[in-house]
C-alpha cells in the first residue's frame, strides 16, 4: 500500500519482533471493515446487535481487569526526567523500550498483526497529524475506523515524509503486572501493551492526540486539550464558538451535544457540536484562537446517557456503533445500562459475561450494576443530529470563550468569569475535581487536576502552563476564560442544579460577558453574574437556590488557597512565577473583605 521506506521499516522492525502469523493492512475499504466484523463475530470478540433497531451496530466486553485508562501505568520516557515532571510517571527511554520489546517478542504468534494509517483532523487539512497504529486487536481496528480517518488515503497524503506517529499495541496476555502505556514524545512514539480498552488501546485519541500533540504544540507553538468544541447559534442566527475542558466524565459530551430549554427553541437558540473530547488550538485569521477537533467519532460514556439527558448522544449510537462493556440483552440483541431508562431488562448478561437482571443484589443486598460505570459506546460523529457544519472546517472555529469546570460537591460556584487572560489560566491550573469511574482507582476523592490534563500532559506541567502564558500573548483577540461547576450539591448529597440542557442558561451568561452585554459582580476569586442575570424562565429553580450556588466561602476559599500552594510547590522553579502572584492575589482579595 505504500512505498515508505519510514513506515515500511517500522512494520518490519515490529513484525520481527511481535512475530505475527500475518500482516493485514487496513485499506479503509467498507469490504475490508465488514470482512474484519464477520471474523471478530465469528470469535466472539463482538457481538452483532439487531440489524433492524441497531443496523451495524456491535457489542463488546473486554477483559474484567481492564476496563478504563490506568494511570498508574502510563509513562512519560523523554530522555530527561526533568522533561516528565512532577504530575507524570517517568521512564528511561531506552529502558523503556528494553523493557516493553522484552514483554512483546512473540506476541503477536498465532496472531495478525494489523497495519493502521490513521490522520488525527481531516485528510490533508493543515491541523491534520498522521499515525500508523500496529495491533493485534479487531476491536482496536474497528474502533480506530470510527474515531479517526483511516486507510490508503493517509498513506498517499503521507508520501515519503517521516512525520507520523508511531503507535505499537498488543494485547499480550492482558496482564495487569505487566501493562504499559508508555509514550515517547522525542520519538513521536506510543508504546500499549497488555490492555484491551479505550484511551489504553485507541492510540489516537489521549496518546496521540492529547499526550504527543500536547508536547508537539508546545514545540510548534500550538495547543492540545481535553475540550469539546461546540457553537452557539443565537436569533439572529451568528454562531459564537466555545471550548471547555473537564476531567474525565464530567460533562463534556453532554454540553457538546446540549439541547436548550424550550424559552431558548423558541427564540432560535441552536447549538451544534464540533467535538467532544480533544481540541487543537492554533491562532488563526483576526488574531484569535481557531478550534480543530481531530476526531471523526465519540467515545462516549453510555451510563445516564437517555432521551432525556443526551437525545443527541443516544441518537449518535443507533447504527454503526460499538457498545463496550454494557448490558447484553440476547432476546432482542439490544443493550441497556443504569440511566437509559426505567425498565431494566429481566434476562439479560452483565459486563462480566454472567447472567443479570434489572434490581439484582448480591450477598449484602447491594444492588449489582448491570454495565460497568465506565461503559461506552464508539459512535461515528456523522451521525450526530446536532454535527455543526463546521467539524470538518480544515481551518477550524474562532473561538470567543474558553470554560474550565469540575466535579466539586462545594467550594467552586456555578459560574465565575476570570479577570483576565492570566488569572484564567491560574484558573484552569487551580481546577480540582471529584475523580470517576474513567480511570482506575478510586472514584469520588478531590485532586488536582488543572485544565484537565492531568493524565494527558506529555511535559512538564510548569512548561505547559507557561505554554498557556505565552499563547495569551500571542493571540490579539483572545477568549474569555470561565469556571462552571454542574456538582454542587446540598446536605443530602443531591445535586442542586438541574445540569444538561438547563446548562444553557450558564452558556448565555457566558456569551453575553464575551460581548459585554451583561454586567457582573466583582469577588475575591473573580466576576459571578448576578444572580437575576441567570434565566431562570421556564425552571422550577429558585433565585434562593441560585443564590445557594452562586456563593463565595471565604473559609472554604482561604483552605484551598493553602491546597493551591502546596500543588504549586511540586512545580518549583518551572512554576510561571505569574501564577504563584495571583495565588497571593487571591488571598490578598479573600482577606481584604472578610
Ligand atoms: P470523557 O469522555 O471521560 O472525557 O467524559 P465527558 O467529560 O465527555 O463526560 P460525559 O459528558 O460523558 O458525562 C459523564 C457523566 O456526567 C455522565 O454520567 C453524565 O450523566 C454526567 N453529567 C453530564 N453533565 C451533567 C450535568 O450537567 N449535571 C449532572 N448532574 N451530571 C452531568
Ligand atoms: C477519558 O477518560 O477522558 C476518555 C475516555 O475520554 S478514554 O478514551 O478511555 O480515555
Ligand atoms: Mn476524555
Amino acid at each position: 500500500m505504500t512505498n515508505n521506506q519510514y513506515v515500511l521499516d517500522f512494520v518490519e522492525k515490529y513484525r520481527q519482533l511481535m512475530q505475527p502469523d500475518q500482516v493485514v493492512w487496513i485499506d479503509g475499504s467498507k469490504a475490508q471493515i465488514k470482512a474484519l466484523t464477520d471474523e471478530a463475530a465469528s470469535t466472539g470478540e463482538v457481538i452483532k446487535l439487531n440489524n433492524k433497531l441497531l443496523p451495524g451496530c456491535l457489542y463488546h466486553r473486554t477483559a474484567i481487569n481492564d476496563v478504563a485508562r490506568v494511570e498508574g501505568r502510563t509513562f512519560i520516557c523523554s530522555r530527561q526526567q526533568e522533561n516528565a515532571g512532577p504530575t507524570n510517571n517517568w521512564m528511561d527511554p531506552q529502558e523503556a523500550y528494553k523493557k516493553l520489546d522484552a514483554i512483546a517478542e512473540g506476541c503477536m504468534k498465532g496472531r495478525t498483526m494489523y497495519v493502521i494509517p490513521f490522520s488525527m483532523g481531516k485528510v490533508g487539512s493543515p491541523f491534520a497529524k498522521y499515525g500508523i497504529e500496529l495491533t493485534d486487536s479487531i476491536y482496536v481496528v474497528l474502533n480506530m475506523n470510527i474515531m479517526t480517518r483511516v486507510g490508503e488515503k493517509v498513506l498517499k497524503k503521507l508520501g515519503d515524509s517521516n512525520d507520523f506517529v508511531r503507535g505499537i499495541h498488543s494485547k499480550v496476555k492482558l496482564e495487569e503486572e505487566n501493562r504499559y502505556i508508555c509514550q515517547f514524545p522525542e520519538d513521536n512514539t506510543i508504546y500499549s501493551l497488555n490492555s484491551g480498552y479505550g484511551g489504553n488501546v485507541l492510540l489516537g485519541k489521549k496518546c496521540f492526540a492529547l499526550r504527543i500533540a500536547s508536547y508537539q504544540g508546545w514545540k510548534e507553538g500550538w495547543m492540545a486539550e481535553h475540550m469539546l468544541i461546540l457553537g452557539v447559534q443565537k436569533p439572529d442566527g451568528e454562531i459564537k464558538y466555545v471550548c471547555a475542558a473537564f476531567p474525565s466524565a464530567c460533562g463534556k459530551t453532554n454540553l457538546a451535544m446540549l439541547i436548550p430549554p424550550e424559552t431558548y427553541t423558541k427564540k432560535g437558540y441552536k447549538v451544534f457540536t464540533v467535538g467532544d473530547d480533544i481540541a487543537w488550538l492554533r491562532k488563526g485569521k483576526g488574531g484569535m484562537l481557531y478550534a480543530v477537533n481531530p476526531e471523526n467519532g465519540f467515545f462516549g460514556v453510555a451510563p445516564g446517557t437517555n432521551v432525556k439527558s443526551n437525545p443527541n448522544a443516544l441518537a449518535s449510537t443507533q447504527r454503526g456503533t460499538i457498545f463496550t462493556n454494557v448490558v447484553y440483552i440476547p432476546k432482542t440483541k439490544t443493550v441497556w445500562w443504569e440511566g437509559l431508562d426505567k425498565n431494566p431488562p429481566q434476562n439479560a448478561i452483565d459486563w462480566k459475561g454472567n447472567p443479570w437482571h434489572g434490581g439484582m443484589v448480591d450477598a449484602d443486598g447491594k444492588v449489582i450494576k448491570g454495565a460497568h460505570p465506565n461503559s461506552r459506546f464508539t459512535a461515528p460523529a456523522k451521525n450526530c443530529p446536532c454535527i455543526s457544519s463546521e467539524f470538518e472546517n480544515p481551518k477550524g472555529v474562532p473561538v470567543s470563550a474558553i470554560i474550565f469546570g469540575g466535579r466539586r460537591a462545594k467550594a467552586a460556584p456555578l459560574v465565575y468569569e476570570s479577570r483576565d487572560w492570566k488569572h484564567g489560566v491560574f484558573v484552569g491550573s487551580i481546577m480540582a475535581s471529584e475523580t470517576t469511574a474513567a480511570a482506575a482507582g478510586a472514584v469520588g476523592v478531590v485532586r488536582h487536576d488543572p485544565m484537565a490534563m492531568l493524565p494527558f500532559c506529555g511535559y512538564h506541567m510548569g512548561d505547559y502552563f507557561q505554554h498557556w502564558l505565552d499563547m495569551g500573548k500571542k493571540i490579539k483577540n483572545k477568549p474569555k476564560i470561565f469556571n462552571v461547576n454542574w456538582f454542587r450539591t446540598d446536605e443530602q448529597g443531591n445535586f442542586i442544579w438541574p445540569g444538561f440542557g438547563d446548562n444553557m442558561r450558564v452558556l448565555e451568561w457566558i456569551l453575553d460577558r464575551c460581548e459585554g452585554t451583561v454586567d457582573a459582580v466583582e469577588t475575591p476569586i473573580g466576576y459571578l453574574p448576578k444572580p437575576e442575570d441567570i434565566n431562570l424562565e421556564g425552571l422550577d429553580f429558585s433565585i434562593d437556590q441560585l443564590k445557594s450556588i452562586l456563593d463565595v466561602d471565604k473559609k472554604t476559599w482561604l483552605a484551598e488557597a493553602d491546597d493551591i500552594e502546596q500543588f504549586f510547590a511540586k512545580f518549583g522553579d518551572k512554576l510561571p512565577k505569574e501564577l504563584s502572584m495571583e495565588l497571593k492575589k487571591l488571598r490578598k482579595n479573600l482577606r481584604k473583605r472578610s
